[in-house]
């Protein structure tokens, strides 16, 4: 049995001590000063998406080429069954993908249950250069991606497969209880272990500029109804970005985090002045709220940064962390939770 904290621990502190030779492990937000790069995502394991996205944050580059770029990783990588290759299917056995990103000028661009194309993060990008929309779907949406050149890929891998085919024996839809599964089965398994903790990336990010940029790309929930979207690819509810304020994105039940239009909802927060913390765990209090007594069955997690290059997280349920790169090296941080 993999233990959670355990593996986080190991998992973080390995790749990043050799990639970036730093301590590890905040417990609370921290402040890195003005103008100075910064960029955060969801997940301790996307300690290496943020090093890819440090290669140009670090240099000076533009947040949104960071952030399109460290999103790449999980994207491109076959053991993370939670975005791009590799990603559980939906009941139906297809991968289907969400995407977006948003820059400093406000410009967006999105793509919804995108199938067959590894780096959705591409195609949203290039819905914000190469068309007039902000967001594609269904038959156009890949049309468009192959005239981009985009390839045509098979994005289910054998592992994933089993996985699916495993679910199949009961069916069972309930996103919390369909993940415990999932992790039991993956466990059990040795199905790449590594991965077991990890999930959608929501990255955003600071430049040495202080402009902001943003991309939240994810497989969705596995077993979702073919044809579901999630917030990921929602401009406000997974990801948003205000220049003048900072950026906020999300991880979780997508459901819950649409219903209260939450990435939005924290930047507005931030922009009257509430900490990234505080803004994520005022979000998070909304969806408590809605959900009353079965507030405790849904996990979300949020995350944000300001323009003081400060940064914070909250989620419903312990467990959601996020990593944090900037010159001081990479941090992992467990965020606090409402329960
Ligand atoms: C979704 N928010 O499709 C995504 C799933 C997710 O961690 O974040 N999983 O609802």
């Amino acid at each position: 049995m993999i233990n959670r904290r355990k593996f986080i621990q190991a998992s973080a502190l390995g790749s990043t001590a050799l990639l970036l030779g730093r301590k590890l492990f905040a417990l609370a937000p921290t402040a890195v000063s003005k103008g100075r790069p910064i960029v955060v995502s969801t997940w301790a394991p996307n300690v290496k998406a943020n090093a890819a996205a440090w290669e140009i944050l670090g240099s000076g580059g533009r947040a949104f080429d960071a952030v399109v770029k460290g999103v790449q990783v999980p994207e491109a990588d076959p053991k993370d069954n939670s975005v791009g290759f590799g990603g559980l299917p939906d009941r139906d056995g297809k991968v289907t993908l969400d995407a977006c990103v948003m820059d400093e000028f406000g410009n967006c661009g999105a793509v919804m249950a995108l199938e067959h194309i590894m780096h959705p993060v591409l195609v949203a990008r290039a819905v914000i250069e190469k068309t007039p929309h902000v967001q594609l779907v269904g038959e156009g949406e890949l049309q468009f991606a192959l005239s981009m050149g985009f390839k045509k890929q098979n994005l289910l891998t054998p592992e994933s497969e089993r996985a699916w085919k495993q679910w199949l024996k009961t069916s069972q839809y309930d996103p919390n209880e369909t993940l415990r599964e999932l992790k039991k089965y993956m466990e059990r398994e040795s199905f790449f272990p590594e991965a077991v903790n990890h999930d959608t990336i929501g990255m955003v990010a600071m430049d040495t500029r202080g402009n902001f940029g943003g991309a939240c790309s994810t497989s969705g929930m596995a077993y979702k109804m073919h044809g579901r979207v999630g917030d990921s690819p929602i401009i406000g509810a997974g990801l948003f970005v205000d220049n003048a304020v900072g950026a906020a994105t999300a991880t979780g039940v997508g459901e819950e985090v649409v219903k209260i239009c939450g990435a939005h909802t924290i930047v507005e927060m931030m922009r009257q002045g509430h900490s990234p913390e505080k803004a994520c765990r005022e979000a998070v209090g909304r969806i408590v709220r809605n959900k009353k007594d079965k507030a405790n069955t849904v996990q979300v997690g949020f995350l944000a940064i300001n323009n003081r290059g400060e940064h914070g997280g909250f989620a419903i349920q312990k467990g959601f962390n996020y990593c944090v790169t900037s010159r001081r090296g990479t941090t992992v941080v467990n965020a606090r939770s409402w329960f």
